[in-house]
């Protein structure tokens, strides 16, 4: 797992480096994804940098776009696209737009996202089409907790599971925070396992900074027949910086570039 966790240091390190150039941006839900994108682009997907567009690929959906710094990063450090793209983020007629922007055909992107409660349609439909075309694609949701108060994300969690598109993964990032605090204090959430299992669901746990455990419930959820999956992934948000973690203040606030250096020592 050694180089998974370097390439995960790495990715961080763009993301930190990249928001601090922008002077604006989402810091902590990025930083709490990355041990999910990095095991998911390194060692989970089929996909292949050089010819984003192969038939074959598995594809994410980033429905949180507010996280857009972890996609960006990862499919940079995956060979997308250049790194040293990633300082132009938030830029004016940048690839790399504050919300992921399908418009610039960044090379790696799927779709636009940013408005809570869409992606997982999005994805639902994706998957969809790739099984009545007896395609082997799975698609993959990434979904916030506080977004779990969006009733679109219902509707189509209903979808799912009355299609049995089992080819559908949707994570969500299970930080316990949204913008005004904690989610089960802004409007509860819980029990999120039960619901989506009600929901016709094949529901899993998870810590979701644990390797070997994002690795294990992605390959649980590709075995599984007939249902779709939701990983429920336990997060702290803005992990990595000791000093931001698990304060919703930095769900969408970034480090100056005074304070870059401090936080990039952090994580090493
Ligand atoms: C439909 C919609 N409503 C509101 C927003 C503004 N918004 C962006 S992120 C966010 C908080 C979402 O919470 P969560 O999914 O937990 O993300 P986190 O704060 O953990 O990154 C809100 C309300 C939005 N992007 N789309
Ligand atoms: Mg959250």
């Amino acid at each position: 797992m050694t180089s998974l966790e370097e390439k995960a240091r790495h990715i961080r390190r763009l993301i930190l480096t990249a928001l601090a150039e922008a002077g604006s941006g989402h810091t902590g839900g990025s930083l709490d994804l990355v041990d999910i994108f990095t095991v998911l682009y390194f060692d989970h997907l089929r996909h292949d940098p050089q010819h984003p567009d192969w038939e074959g690929r598995d594809k994410v959906v980033l429905s949180i776009g507010h996280t857009a710094p972890v996609l960006y990063a990862t499919l940079a450090a995956a060979g997308y696209f250049p790194e040293e793209e990633m300082l132009t983020l938030r830029k004016l007629g940048s690839r790399l737009q504050g919300h992921p922007s399908y418009e610039f055909r960044l090379p790696g992107l799927e779709t636009s996202s940013g408005s809570l409660g869409q992606g997982l349609g999005v994805a639902l439909g994706m998957a969809l089409a790739a099984k009545m075309d007896n395609k082997p694609n799975r698609v993959f949701c990434i979904m916030g907790d506080g977004e779990q108060q969006e009733g679109s994300v219902w509707e189509s969690a209903m979808a799912a599971a009355h299609h049995q598109v089992d080819n559908l993964c949707a994570i969500i990032d299970r930080n316990r925070l949204q913008i005004d605090g904690s989610t089960e204090k802004v409007m509860a959430i819980d029990p999120l396992r039960d619901k989506w299992t009600a929901f016709g669901w094949y529901a899993i746990e998870i810590d979701g900074h644990d390797m070997s455990q994002i690795k294990m419930a992605l390959e649980m959820a590709d075995n599984e027949k007939d249902k779709p999956t939701v990983i429920i992934a336990d997060t702290i948000m803005g992990k990595g910086v000791k000093s931001i973690e698990n304060n919703n203040q930095w769900h969408g606030k970034v480090p100056t570039k005074e304070q870059l250096p401090a936080f990039l020592k952090e994580l090493s």
